[in-house]
C-alpha cells in the first residue's frame, strides 16, 4: 500500500471511537480470521551492557538499573525455553539480544545464527532482534532460518532525539531496508508512553505506512517504566489512546500482525479485550518479556478463553487472503 499523509493518519485515528473502532473492526474480519491470535514467545539471549543510551531501556550500560548483564547464552542454553515455548502453543520464537549491532565474523554471530538454525527445526517462525544490521549480517540471518526481524523505530522521526542520541532514526530505517533486501519480514512497531505527543505517535505509524513492503508485524508497546532510566517517571498510556492507535495501525496496515505488546501486566482484561477487538492478533505469551513481566500463561489462557479466541495453529496462514 502507498504511504499516507500525517494529514489522512490524523482524520482516521481523530474520529469518534466508535466509528474508529467499528473500521478497524471491518478490516480486521476482512483480512483475518477474526478469532485467531499468534502467540509469540520472547527469550533474552544476550541481557544488559549495552552501549546505546535509549532512555527506556533496562539494559542500557548507561542507566543503573540493577540488571545483571550476562553473557549470550548457548545453543543448548536457549533450546530448552524454545520447545517449551512451542509445548505451549507459541508459534513464533523471538530471541533479543542488548547490542548496539551485529558484528559480522565474530564467535558471538556464529553461536546466534547456530541457535537459529537449530530453532528453526522446531517448526517455529524465528524472530530476532540483535540491533543494527549490514547487508551481509542481513544475508547470512536469512539463511541461517530467520523468518523475521524485530526492529522497532519506536516513535517519530522528530521525536526518535529525545529518546536516543547513540544512534539516529535513519541508522534504524537502514538496516530495515537491508532486512527487506534480503527477504525477511520486518517486525516493526514503537513504545507509547515515552512523553511523545499524539502526533508523534502518528508520525510513527505514518513512517510505517512508508514500508514496501508493509511490515508483516508491528508491536505496540506501552513504555514499562524501569527504575533508574531517564523515562522512570513517565505516566502510564491513558486506555483510550492505547485504543485510538490499535485500531488506526488496524486500518492503516490492513494485513500487517498487530501486536498488543509490552505493558499488559498493567492492562485489565477489559481493556485488552479492547484492543484484541480493535485490531490486535498478536501477543507476547510467556511469563517474560525480555528483561520485564508479561501476564503469566495461564492469565492469557483464561482471557483467550473468556475472548472465544484460539492460538493461531503453527504455520497456519492467518491471513485470509495471502497467497
Ligand atoms: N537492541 C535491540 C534493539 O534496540 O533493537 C533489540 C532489543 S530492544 C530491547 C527491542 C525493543 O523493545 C525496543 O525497540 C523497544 O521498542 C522495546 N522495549 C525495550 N524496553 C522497553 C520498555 N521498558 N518498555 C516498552 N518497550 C520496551
Ligand atoms: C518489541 O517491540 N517488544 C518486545 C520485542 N519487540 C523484542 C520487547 C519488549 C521489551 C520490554 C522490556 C523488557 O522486557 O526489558
Ligand atoms: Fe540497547 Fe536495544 Fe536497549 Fe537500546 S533498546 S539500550 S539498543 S538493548
Amino acid at each position: 500500500m502507498a504511504g499516507k499523509t500525517f494529514e489522512e493518519l490524523q482524520s482516521i485515528y481523530n474520529q469518534p471511537l466508535f466509528e474508529l473502532v467499528d473500521k478497524a473492526r471491518a478490516v480486521l474480519k476482512e483480512n483475518w480470521k477474526q478469532n485467531e491470535i499468534q502467540l509469540c514467545t520472547l527469550l533474552s539471549i544476550k541481557t544488559g551492557g549495552c552501549s546505546e543510551d535509549c532512555g527506556y531501556c533496562s539494559q542500557s550500560a548507561r542507566y543503573r538499573t540493577g540488571l545483571e548483564r550476562e553473557k549470550l547464552m548457548t545453543v543448548d542454553e536457549v533450546m530448552p525455553y524454545a520447545e517449551q515455548a512451542k509445548a505451549k502453543g507459541s508459534t513464533r520464537f523471538c530471541m533479543g539480544a542488548a547490542w548496539k549491532g551485529v558484528r559480522e565474523d565474530t564467535a558471538q554471530f556464529e553461536t546466534v545464527k547456530e541457535t537459529i538454525r537449530e530453532v528453526s527445526k522446531l517448526g517455529m517462525e524465528v524472530c530476532v532482534t540483535l540491533g543494527s544490521l549490514t547487508k551481509t549480517a542481513a544475508q547470512e540471518l536469512k539463511e541461517a532460518g530467520v523468518t523475521a526481524y524485530n526492529h522497532n523505530i519506536d516513535t517519530s522521526p522528530e521525536y526518535y532525539k529525545e529518546v536516543v542520541t547513540t544512534h539516529s532514526f535513519d541508522d534504524r530505517l537502514n538496516t530495515i531496508k537491508h532486512v527487506q533486501n534480503a527477504g525477511m519480514d520486518v517486525c516493526c512497531g514503537g513504545i507509547l508512553g515515552m512523553g511523545e505527543t499524539v502526533d508523534d505517535r502518528i508520525k510513527m505509524l505514518q513512517v510505517l505506512t512508508t514500508f514496501d513492503p508493509a511490515p508483516e508485524s508491528c508491536p505496540i508497546n506501552c513504555l514499562m517504566t524501569i527504575p533508574g532510566t531517564p523515562m522512570e517517571e513517565q505516566k502510564p498510556v491513558e486506555t483510550f489512546d492505547l485504543i485510538r492507535m490499535i485500531a488506526t495501525a488496524r486500518i492503516v496496515l490492513p494485513k500487517t500482525k498487530i501486536r498488543l505488546s509490552a505493558g499488559r501486566t498493567e492492562m485489565s482484561k477489559e481493556t485488552q479485550a479492547w484492543c484484541i477487538y480493535a485490531g490486535a492478533n498478536s501477543i507476547f505469551y510467556g511469563n517474560k518479556l525480555l528483561t520485564a513481566g508479561n501476564p503469566e500463561n495461564s492469565r492469557d489462557d483464561s482471557l483467550l478463553k473468556d475472548l472465544d479466541l484460539c492460538k493461531q495453529a503453527s504455520h497456519s496462514d492467518m491471513a485470509l487472503n495471502k497467497a
